[in-house]
């Protein structure tokens, strides 16, 4: 895909620094900044120059920079211009280039172009904006594994699995009548053995790499008054929820974003669990365990002068497949006496105590997503990519198993692989990659 349009955006974030930088890209680049400047450049060399309005008078000063197509980020010619940090400044010398022939650059449009041009996949692509963001040391070094394309060999490598299966069966259909050399059915058995195994595994470490892109999500769940909201104030720092000693009081769920030293965490407190015949308490519940469901970890918070009851132990039956930690609130209550007997991690919120140790303990729980260093990080979309591709593996290898319908299997694995391809961009609507693009920062 070539683009004849220049674009223009200050790389560099705005406010005041030493340096202010705006990036060039398109094939204009180059006469823009001779223009600009009155100068000429030598590939990847550093020239001081003058910048200059359309009268002549000197804008400012600074390093020119010019990179030739391909080898640049975008694959286009590239120029940086680095002149002073000042918004001011930097916004003259934009309109001046702008003047010259370049437009503003839209959210991302350099790194579509690099997409476009083959220089990134759009793992890689998603992986720089997923770094420049990242709110953890261990989410930026699984969106560096990502953007060296860790996550988008995997991937290839799952497509590669895919098209041998898929090849195997389709020369089947073509050469139903004649006698051909073809795999026997256990090394299809195996094949698809490897394939569903190899899925699951980049599934496991994409669903972690999320985790460590979005932050944890924590939904902290238990019966009415146990505590929930005051946790939740506690660990966020000021009163976002309503706290009473009336059972119930928490009806809408309620979301904070927080940092665990250093780690981030999505905070959501919910309604008190309980059997109610009030309607607005029952669409909280419901809406409750949408949330508790979908968490990363569940904190089920009891009662320490309650005890471990019937209720609770249901609470943590229905959420067999998600990691629930057991905590004891309201320790303050409990005479010391007592306080060697407890089977499980126990806080207040009142007095402070066991709340380094909660804290410890989820971080700990975090660091678990960033295992052997491997993880490379991921979003939503991949996993959900993920999940298609094995629905559909599964289909195919249950087809085999049963009726062996050429056909309908090679419709499963040719569904599988779009969904792979999705993943690093391959067969991407222009309408996603509008909508990843355009969450992008200016200037990227
Ligand atoms: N002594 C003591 N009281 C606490 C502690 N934590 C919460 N409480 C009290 O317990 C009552 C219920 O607290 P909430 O935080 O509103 O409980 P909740 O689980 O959000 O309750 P619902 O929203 O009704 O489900 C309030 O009166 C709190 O002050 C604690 O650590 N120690
Ligand atoms: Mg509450």
């Amino acid at each position: 895909m070539s683009n004849k349009e220049t674009i223009a955006a200050i790389a560099t974030p705005p406010g005041v620094g030493g340096i202010g930088i705006i990036r060039l890209s398109g094939p204009d680049s180059l006469s823009i900044a001779e223009q600009l400047t009155q100068a000429t450049f030598t590939p990847r060399s550093a020239r001081f120059c003058h910048f200059y309005d359309a009268n002549h008078t000197r804008l400012d000063h600074g390093i020119v920079l010019f990179f030739p197509a391909p080898h640049s980020f975008t694959g286009e010619d590239v120029v940086e211009l680095q002149g002073h940090g000042g918004i001011v400044l930097q916004e003259m010398l934009l309109s001046r280039v702008c003047e010259l022939g370049a437009r503003l650059a839209q959210a991302g449009e350099f790194s579509e172009r690099a997409f476009h041009n083959n220089k990134i996949d759009l793992t890689q692509a998603e992986a720089i904006a997923d770094l420049i963001e990242s709110g953890s040391q261990a989410a930026a070094r699984a969106a560096m594994r990502s953007l060296q394309g860790e996550f988008s060999n995997q991937v290839h490598q799952l497509v590669e699995q895919v098209i041998a299966i898929r090849s195997f069966i389709e020369a089947a259909l073509d050469f139903a009548d004649e006698e051909i050399d073809l795999l026997t059915d256990s090394d299809i058995q195996q094949h698809f053995y490897d394939l569903i195994n190899q899925a699951q595994l980049i599934l496991q470490k994409a669903e972690d790499g999320r985790v460590l892109n979005e932050g944890m999500t924590l939904a902290i769940a238990g019966q009415p008054n146990a505590g929930k909201s005051s946790l939740l104030n506690y660990l966020a720092g000021y009163d976002a929820a309503i706290v009473t000693d009336i059972a119930g009081t928490t009806r809408d769920v309620i979301r904070e974003h927080i940092a665990l030293k250093g780690v981030p965490v999505k905070i959501i407190d919910t309604a008190g669990l309980r059997d109610s015949t009030d309607p607005v308490e029952q669409e909280g519940i419901r809406r409750a365990w949408l949330e508790i469901e979908r968490a990363d970890v569940v904190l089920l918070l009891i009662d320490v002068t309650r005890g471990i009851t019937a209720e609770d132990l249901a609470i943590e039956q229905r959420l067999h497949n998600i990691p629930v930690k057991r905590l004891l609130t309201k320790l303050d209550l409990l005479p010391a006496s007592r306080k060697t007997e407890l089977s499980a991690l126990a806080i207040s919120t009142k007095s402070g105590e066991g709340m380094d140790q909660l804290i410890d303990e989820l971080t700990l729980q975090y660091q678990d997503y960033n295992h052997d260093q491997t993880t490379f990080i991921a979003r939503q979309r991949h996993v959900e990519a993920l999940k298609k591709t094995l629905h559909h593996v599964h289909q195919a290898e249950s087809i085999f198993n049963e009726t062996q319908s050429g056909e309908l299997m090679a419709e499963d694995l040719r569904q599988a692989q779009l969904c792979l391809n999705e993943i690093t961009g391959e067969f991407t609507s222009e309408d996603l990659l509008g909508r990843i693009f355009s969450s992008f920062c200016i200037g990227k």
